[in-house]
């Protein structure tokens, strides 16, 4: 026997308590004393790495000890009885004494303290100590902390596991109680089930102690002075954690069971809705101060997690005062609840697990719950997940996990204690694997028995919580059986009478989101006095002491200076009107939160709202800095992630609607890794849950050769979305224009929110077509649409006019034959939804010998904004004359790969917008699809 073997912590941490014990044989307890004394000094080496070839039985009886020791704190949750279902824990080998080369008979013979922690205290020797780590460890609850890399953390919840001093008493009193909750919990979906037979409520049987665990966690949170609690959970269990968490009242949940069509709410055909499963709710009346709030969420599974922690981070986050805004999560506790196919499954979990510990997104821990009902509609574990446990991949952002057998109560609560005092000691996240069963099918009307049926056996003999934990309390004689009759009478009572007395169609409330006041937008002014620019430029680019710039920075610094001489000189570029808009914005006290990857330079290296000193690396930010500022700026470079990002911004700015929250996207293309987030949430959230987002989108738009992935922002998927008044979509060619629509953004905030994606420029950053004087910033305002004003004078010649949006009107009017075109007129639609029909109306009245309106456009004739806008362009034509299409054919890539090929279709774009001979020519007309791809949908296929 060799000490190598034992080498690692455990052999350090005998040789460690040895050379205490040589040093002053006082500093250990007595019977590690008398352990040691048995040792001879050559036996005993100096380090765990340098052991001798023959070290005494006693050594390796003592390492022995204290390798199973760990053994069991490591890998004990391996063995723990944590199904309810009773299957057989894995175990592991290294939990037995054998597997460390010692017996039982060995561990009687050593002192308790070489096993150490709380067990020590009170046991007689190592053998006893060893058993009551095993009960700790391996019983109902599986503690699973030893990926945690901060010793500090491991050692309090190694001493939270081993003292056992978050386990709730049982006497009468809180017996009582417990069971009560319980029973009230079964009672609502035994109710649900007998009074809705088949009707589907995902129903929480089989994880009852989810209700119970939220309970002890907010109770924490309440009484630790926390305001408010955000939960975040998909479909199972939610109606009774509204009904008992959030204090849903009875009436409500049941007249939306009841579903009454004809209420008034829906003979609105206006009226969307979502089903009752989806609903949120905040409580009416606080718990002890603190608010619970659980925001609607969509089917998308896990989608509502970044939503939740932006939702909290928000709540936190102090805006009061100017400069960067402090973050306190002592206000606020996110939780999430998860399923266990989902938790694995779903990247969207990954993607928020990974804001936890950044700079802007940060909540001071949420405390996740998996409701593991060991099942994922049909599918079995072995088909969900390649981790040993569903909880598995929180193991890697290092987040303690708690395994807790959903029916053993006590063990729970313990769990949810554990959970909220780890969160707010360590302010970091935790998870509890609430591990139970499913009682019914995947939802009620569904038969688990086709493809589970060995599991539906052992669900159908099972007992409930309810009647196990009942049981256990009268075999105690801490409850008599009658009184558990009586509570499970008061709850059915309960139900009975609201369901008795219920009157649908009132007690069903919808959500309606507030009507859009008309042509606020359009009216809003957004100009900023000469002056008052000047004033706020000369702090913004003032230089801090002591603060050395990058040298080629400098020269940009020193154009914004100077951009205001003249009011009516073209200075001012986009990332200057930015700067100006959002500066003014700050100055007129609304707050603003700027995010998005490398936001703060700029993906085009044009922004620079972050300077780093280029010696110390200190930053620099001038927003934060000028002294006109009367709200807080942030700004972060967010993770590399759109999904995430976009659903954690979106619950940002639905918590502080009153700040302007911007996300900006690398290039446009990749808000598509985030399409669950616009359609579930960002542009469908006002018609189905009234929510009023206000959250903008920059997405660099553009095509400049650069292929495929880097051209479009597919406005055309923005724009299926766009009904009834949901956003707003701007593609808009002027510095002045972005000014004046993000001051509008500001001043709407609370008047008319809407979220707003604006299709921003690329190498038109820098363009001097595009940059303003600061008399347009200081007198215009946002216009939808900007007609030709070259060609006002000679209106009466137009016979084309062209319509356009964004860049594609820079290639037009720098194009070769602009100039000799005198009968072509080209006007920018600069925000393509809400359509601008009576500005577009105004100026086609403005030509009265038109041949033909042509839509020109970029984008393949099957992207962009043809197919939303051809039939409101044909309407508002009224067949006056033709409206045509020029623009790439269809096709199935965004664009071309090849710079030089993009440069032929822009030119030959350019060539026949100017080309009027070719008006009856078939390719600048409307096209129905190719035939080729008619053929595949045709009868013969
Ligand atoms: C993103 C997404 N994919 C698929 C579904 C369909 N679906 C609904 S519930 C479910 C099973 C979820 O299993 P689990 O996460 O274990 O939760 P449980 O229903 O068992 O509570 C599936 C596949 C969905 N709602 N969302």
């Amino acid at each position: 026997m060799n000490l190598e073997q034992f080498s690692g912590v455990n052999a350090g941490y005998v040789l460690e308590l040895y050379e205490k014990y040589r040093q002053n044989p006082e500093a250990v307890d007595p019977a590690t004393r008398e352990a040691f004394a048995s040792w001879t000094p050559a036996e005993i080496p100096a380090r765990a790495d340098a052991a001798p070839s023959g070290p005494s039985a006693a050594i390796h009886v003592i390492v022995g000890a204290a390798n199973l020791a760990e053994s069991i704190r490591r890998y004990g949750h391996l063995a723990a009885r944590i199904d309810p279902l009773g299957s057989t824990p894995p175990g592991d080998p290294s939990l037995s004494p054998r597997a460390h080369g010692i017996t039982d008979h060995d561990l009687r013979a050593l002192p308790a303290s070489l096993v150490g922690g709380p067990v020590a205290e009170s046991a007689a020797n190592a053998f006893e100590a060893i058993e009551k780590l095993r009960r700790v460890y391996c019983s109902t609850t599986g503690f699973d902390y030893a990926h945690v890399f901060v010793p500090e953390e491991r050692q309090w919840l190694r001493d939270a596991a081993e003292s056992g001093r978050f386990l709730p008493p049982m006497d009468g009193k809180s017996a009582h109680a417990l069971v009560d909750r319980i029973t009230q919990v079964e009672v609502f979906e035994r109710f649900l089930h007998r009074t809705f037979p088949g009707k589907t409520r995902f129903s929480v049987e089989g994880v009852d102690m989810l209700v119970p665990i939220l309970d002890e966690i907010i109770c924490g949170a309440a009484d630790r002075g926390v305001r408010q609690s955000i939960i975040g959970m998909a479909h199972r269990g939610r109606l009774n954690v509204l009904a008992h968490v959030l204090q849903k009242p009875y009436s409500q949940i049941l007249a939306e069971f009841k579903d009454p069509v004809g209420a008034s709410t829906r003979l609105n055909l206006g009226w969307m809705g979502d089903v009752k499963y989806h609903a949120g709710a905040r409580t009416a009346k606080p718990r002890g101060q603190m608010h619970v709030e659980m925001p609607p969420n969509p089917s998308h599974l896990e989608a509502v997690n970044p939503v939740v922690v932006g939702m909290a981070r928000a709540a936190g986050t102090i805006a009061e005062e100017p400069g960067a805004p402090r973050f306190d999560g002592a206000r606020t506790l996110p939780v999430l609840i998860h399923g266990d196919a989902a938790f694995p499954g779903q990247g969207i979990v990954a993607e928020t697990l990974n804001l936890s510990r950044l700079r802007g997104y940060d909540t001071d821990g949420t405390i996740h719950i998996i409701a593991n009902n060991q099942v994922g509609f049909t599918a079995t574990p072995a088909e969900s997940y390649s981790t040993s446990y569903a909880s598995g991949l929180a193991r890697g952002f290092k987040i303690p996990i708690v395994h807790v057998n959903a029916d053993d109560p006590v063990a729970c609560i313990e769990a949810a204690r554990l959970a909220w005092e780890y969160r707010s000691r360590f302010r970091r996240d935790v998870l509890i694997d609430l591990i139970g069963y499913r009682r019914h099918g995947h939802n009620e009307g569904d038969e688990p028995g086709f493809t589970q049926p060995l599991m539906y056996k052992k669900v159908a003999a099972h007992p409930t919580v309810r009647q196990l934990f009942g049981a256990a309390l009268v075999k105690q004689e801490t409850i008599a059986q009658d009184e558990l009759d009586a509570i499970e009478k008061k709850h059915w009572a309960v139900l009975e009478k609201a369901f008795e007395s219920l009157k649908p169609e009132e007690d069903f409330v919808a959500p309606v989101a507030e009507p859009v006041p008309a042509g606020i937008a359009g009216q809003t002014p957004t100009g900023v006095p000469f002056d008052r620019l000047v004033t706020i430029n000369t702090a913004l680019q003032a230089d801090p002491k002591d603060f050395t710039f990058a040298k080629k920075l400098e020269r940009g610094r020193e154009r914004r200076k100077a951009a205001l001489a003249s009011i009516d000189e073209r200075t001012i570029d986009w990332a200057m009107a930015e700067e100006l808009a959002l500066a003014t914005i700050l100055a007129d006290g609304t707050p603003v939160r700027l995010t998005g990857e490398d936001v703060e330079r700029g993906t085009f290296s044009h922004r620079h709202a972050v300077y780093h000193d280029a010696s110390t690396g200190r930053e620099f930010v001038p927003l934060q800095e000028f002294p006109q500022s009367r709200a807080p700026f942030e700004i972060y470079n967010s993770p590399l992630s759109e999904n995430g990002a976009i659903g954690f911004e979106f619950g940002y700015n639905i918590q502080a609607p009153g700040r302007l929250v911007i996300w900006e996207a690398q290039y446009g293309d990749f808000i598509n890794g985030a399409q669950v987030m616009l359609d579930q949430f960002v542009t469908s959230s006002r018609a189905k849950w009234g929510l009023q987002p206000s959250l903008v989108f920059l997405l660099p738009h553009g095509y400049e050769g650069q292929g495929p992935e880097h051209s479009s922002a597919r406005p055309e998927r923005i724009l299926q979305a766009a009904a009834n008044i949901n956003l707003r979509l701007v593609n808009c060619t002027t510095a002045a224009q972005y000014f004046h629509l993000l001051r509008r953004q500001a001043a709407l905030l609370r008047r008319d929110p809407l979220p707003l994606f604006v299709m921003s420029p690329k190498s038109l950053l820098r363009h001097p077509l595009v940059a303003s004087t600061p008399r347009e910033l200081q007198e215009g305002r946002f216009q939808s649409v900007i007609d030709d004003l070259d060609m006002q004078a000679r209106a009466k010649n137009v016979k084309r006019l062209i319509l356009c949006s964004g860049k594609v009107y820079v290639d037009l009017i720098t194009g070769e034959r602009r100039a000799a075109a005198d009968e072509v007129a080209i006007c920018r639609v600069e925000q393509l939804y809400p359509f601008p029909n009576v500005a577009l109306g105004e100026v086609l009245g403005g030509y009265p010998s038109l041949r033909d309106v042509v839509w020109l456009q970029e984008e393949p004739e099957n992207m962009g904004a043809w197919e939303f806008l051809r039939p409101l362009l044909e309407e508002l034509v009224a067949g006056r004359c033709p409206v045509r299409y020029i623009g790439r054919p269809r096709s199935a890539s965004p664009s071309e790969g090849s710079a030089a090929w993009h440069q032929l279709n822009q030119k030959t774009l350019v060539d026949r917008a100017f080309n009027l001979r070719n008006e009856n020519e078939a390719e600048n007309t409307p096209r129905a699809l190719p035939k080729e791809e008619r053929s595949l949908t045709g009868s013969k296929r």
